[in-house]
């Protein structure tokens, strides 16, 4: 009896801090857009979860459906797969982690590793199969449209305005391709930091409608900086464009806004088994 025994083998010890240690070690490449791939992690874990209606508890993280036709030919979705394959071998050498547990706490290791605020973040996520659905497509914002769009968006998935200009904080990271979504250009000139240089940059800088034949987009007097028409938003409506001032003179409210907000992000329609407690490991 003893000897059948030593041939179980054991279940996997779910060391989740190895999982982040790999995910850090697969962050900075030099010859990848601004040397890392961090906003790319961030900007996945943030559509997988922003697909959720709260009304029919659909969408969401729960499930990676993105791996899935036809969400991951959704147009919004275009460029993720780079992000996809860079956490491939993390899941396979991690192979008890769910997908869905993988891209959000990639997301989260990503802002911190760019200098950003503690994500909280647990495990909890389950991957669902081929043939069990994904969210219909639509579910995400469009940046050429307006406020009235953006609260649709987001008040769906139970965030208010306070959190719609905290979230879109997260554009100080990355730029947009030309080949992905059809504009150009980084929101900041230090894309790869986490900071509030979002805010800062609303504020202070001057933007004007850039003249190309491309979708529209505003630019900086250099040309080399970028704001969504999305982003212009929230300086012009007048209840966003409070937080976008508070957050530009004080990041640590910022870190503090932002870490709640993505945290509920990345948990929404999550189903834990005591919600507001981690889960065991
Ligand atoms: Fe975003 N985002 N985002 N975004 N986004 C893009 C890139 C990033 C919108 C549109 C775009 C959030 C909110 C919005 C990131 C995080 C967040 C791009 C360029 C578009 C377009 C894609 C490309 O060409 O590669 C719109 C509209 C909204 C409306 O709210 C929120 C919320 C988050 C996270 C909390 C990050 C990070 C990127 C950079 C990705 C990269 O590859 O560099």
């Amino acid at each position: 009896l003893f000897q059948k025994e030593s041939h179980i083998p054991l279940p996997p010890k779910k060391d989740y801090d190895k999982v982040r240690a790999a995910i850090e070690d697969a962050l900075d490449k030099d010859d990848y857009d601004d040397g890392s791939y961090g906003p790319v992690l961030v900007r996945l874990a943030w559509h997988a979860s922003g697909s959720y209606d709260k009304a029919s508890n659909t969408g969401g993280s729960n499930g990676a459906t993105m791996r899935f036709d036809p969400e991951r030919k959704f147009g919004a979705n275009a460029g993720l797969e780079v992000a996809r394959d860079l956490l491939e071998p993390i899941k396979k050498k991690f192979d008890w982690i769910t997908y869905a547990d993988l891209w959000t706490l990639a997301g989260a290791v990503a802002i911190e590793a760019m200098g950003g605020p503690t994500i909280p973040w647990r495990p909890g996520r389950s991957d669902k199969l081929e043939n069990e659905g994904c969210p219909p497509d639509g579910r995400l914002p469009d940046g050429d449209k307006g406020a009235p769009h953006l609260r649709d968006i987001f008040y769906r998935m139970g965030f208010n305005d306070q959190e719609i200009v905290a979230l879109s904080g997260a554009h100080a990271l990355g730029r947009c391709h030309a080949d992905r979504s059809g504009w150009i250009n980084p929101w900041t000139n230090a894309p790869t930091t986490f900071s509030n240089a979002y805010f800062t940059e609303l504020r202070d800088n001057k933007w004007t409608k850039k003249k190309w034949s491309g979708p529209p987009q505003y630019e900086d007097p250099t040309g080399t900086l970028m704001m969504l028409p999305t982003d212009m938003v929230l300086i012009w409506d007048k209840k966003f464009k409070p937080y976008v001032m508070k957050y530009a003179q004080d990041e640590e409210s910022f870190f503090k806004d932002f870490a709640a907000a993505f945290s509920r992000l990345l948990e929404l329609g999550v189903p834990f088994d005591e919600p507001g407690k981690p889960a065991p490991a």
